[in-house]
Order: structure tokens, then sequence, then C-alpha cells
């Protein structure tokens, strides 16, 4: 049933994509969470969320932990939606995208950048270190060298095949999923850029966004992820909102910024998360109909929740209770096919 909210046990160490086998338990959600806390989009936010929970179980900041979570689909070689391994653009290029920003509302950002693996500790280097939000392309690579980063090439022999493939048919527009290799068993998808928004045991929020953003994309193009309010945005007062999927409907809508500030007018985070997808068929119905966007969000108690225009988004949450919960997010399409 649609309504009942579902989730998947994983084993402690080790949850592979290989083990998620079944939706098991219904549970009412959202939840008031105990603080600390961290959600993160995609199947892959379980595994990031259990690097992150090690700062935040120690009382470390939300922002410490967001930064190590994200690196860890930034490092793992088998996803080829974020970090080092990313599918290229169609010039066979490895372009990626990061931002982050923290409990006093700093943020640090960068986007096109080449040879670089982990850009979203670049962009809180950018947020720490400058007098600056955002660097992209060579800039961004040069300070990341100056910073001590190791230069290297991020093409791999997989995603070099991948992208030889695609360039047989060349065929630039955005499909949903696209990016998606791997299929969860019964279908789901797993894929995506990971957004992650922590709250610390002091109460102060932070998040972090980082991806390859569209594969096969055309060189130099930007997605919603770097941008702070499109791919994500933090207010302490508030709460925190991230996204993810065709970057491009996100910016129109400076869709984080308006979850954020949707819960900051009392709406709760899934309903913040509804009402910034509906913007999104509103401005552009035909398009929404073809493409994936999905929000999720927190407010300050901890409360989440997540929508998306499609089927097939998925989130982790990780608390002091429950360290590998993936719950699949509500979708548009899907409410409305039920409706009907
Ligand atoms: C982008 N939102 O670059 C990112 C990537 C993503 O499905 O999530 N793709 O538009």
């Amino acid at each position: 049933m649609f309504n009942r909210r579902k989730f998947i046990k994983l084993s402690a160490a080790g949850a592979s994509l290989a083990t998620l086998s079944k939706y098991v338990v219904a549970k009412p959600l959202p939840v008031a969470g105990k603080l600390p806390i961290v959600i993160s989009t995609w199947d892959f936010g379980v595994a990031a969320n259990k690097e992150a929970w090690k700062t935040l179980e120690k009382g470390g900041r939300a922002l410490d932990a967001v930064e190590a979570g994200v690196r860890i689909p930034e490092a793992d070689m088998k996803n080829h939606t974020v970090g080092r391994a990313g599918y290229p653009d169609r010039d066979g290029r490895v372009t990626l995208d990061a931002c982050i920003m923290d409990e006093f509302g700093n943020c640090g950002s960068v986007a096109a950048m080449e040879n670089i693996a982990h850009p979203i500790s670049v962009a809180r280097l950018v947020m720490e270190k400058t007098p600056h939000v955002m660097l992209v392309g060579d800039g961004a690579t040069q300070f990341a060298v100056e910073q001590g980063m190791k230069r290297e090439k991020l093409l791999t022999p997989e995603s070099y095949k991948e992208w030889q493939k695609w360039l047989r048919k060349a065929e630039y527009s955005p499909v949903m999923n696209i990016e998606n290799q791997q299929k969860r068993p019964g279908g789901k998808y797993n894929h995506d850029t990971i957004g992650m928004l922590a709250i610390d045991s002091k109460g102060n929020i932070s998040g972090a966004c980082t991806t390859s953003g569209m594969a096969f994309k055309m060189h130099g193009r930007v997605g919603d992820s770097p941008i702070i309010g499109a791919g994500l945005y933090v207010d302490n007062e508030v709460g925190g909102a991230t996204s993810t999927g065709v970057g491009e409907e996100v910016i129109r809508n400076v869709g984080s910024f308006l979850v954020v500030e949707l819960m900051r007018q009392g709406l709760s985070p899934e309903d913040a998360c509804r009402e910034a997808v509906n913007r999104i068929i509103k401005k552009k119905p035909e398009i929404a109909k073809k493409i994936q966007v999905g929000f999720l969000a927190i407010n300050k108690k901890g409360e989440y929740g997540a929508y998306a225009l499609q089927e097939g988004f998925s989130y982790a949450v990780c608390d002091a209770k429950q360290q590998d919960l993936l719950i699949p997010g509500k979708s548009a399409y899907k409410d409305e096919k039920k409706d009907k």
C-alpha cells in the first residue's frame, strides 16, 4: 500500500546493494527524531550515514559528519554518479560538483571541477579558506592542488566504456534515471547525487551535496547540486533541504531554499518537499512527466520527509535508534495514479 512507510534493514557492516532484498516493516513517519540524526538521498546514503554517524555519536559537529559521510560515495569505484568514478560529460571529461553549508550560514562550493576525487572537501576549503563561496573549473582544481589535494585522472576504464557506448548514438537529452546502471532487486533504481543533512547533539544543522552531474552532459554544464539554495540549503533556525534529479528544474525553482522557507512557514518536511515538487509540475508539466526530481528535508526538531516526481526515490536515515533505515520516498505521479 502506497501510504505505508516501509524500510529495509541491512546488515551492520558491509551493507551492499546485493543485500537490498526486500522492504519489510511499515512504520509511521516522519517521527520527531532524537538528536543527533543524519539523513541522505538514495540507497548509498546508508553507508554514507554510517560514516557520518561516527562523528555524530561522539558529540561531533554536523559539518564534520556530513563531509565525512559523503566522502564514502565519492570514493566508491562502483558509484558512477558521484565522485571519482562518476561518468564523464559528452567529451569524456569527468567534471564534479559539490557544496556544503554549516549552521552559521557559511557555505562553499565547487562546480565543473576536474581531476580531484573529493569535491566536497574542496567545497569546504573554499568555505573556510577563501573569501568566496564558489570556485569553478580550472580555478577550483588549481585551488585544490594548492591546498595539498592530489591531482589525478578520474575517468575509469568502466566509465570510458560507457562513454564510448553512449557516443554511438550521442543523444543529448536528459533521460530519466540515465545515470542508473545498477538496479535494486525488484527493479527499483539506485543512482544519483548524494545530498546529506545532519543535526548534531548541540542541535546544529549542516548539509552537503556532491555529484558528477547528469551523465554525458554538455561540457561545462552545471546542475543544481553545487548551487546553494538549489541543491542544498540550511538555515539553523528552521532546518535543511537537499535535492537530486534533473538539476535544471531544481534551479528554476530554487528548490532547496523553497523547501526550507516552506518549513519556516510551518509545513512539515514532507509537505514542503511536495509543494516544491508541485511547483516543478506547475511550471513545466510536460518536462516534469519525463524526469526525476526528489527533495529531502529535515526540520529543527529532527522530523524528516521527502517527496519526488517519480517512483524509485529512496533515502537513508540514521539516528541512535536506527542506523540503517532506507525509506522509499513518495512521488507525485504515483500519487496521481492512486487517486484515479
Ligand atoms: C544534477 N542533480 O547535476 C544533479 C544530478 C542528479 O540525477 O541528481 N542527477 O542535475
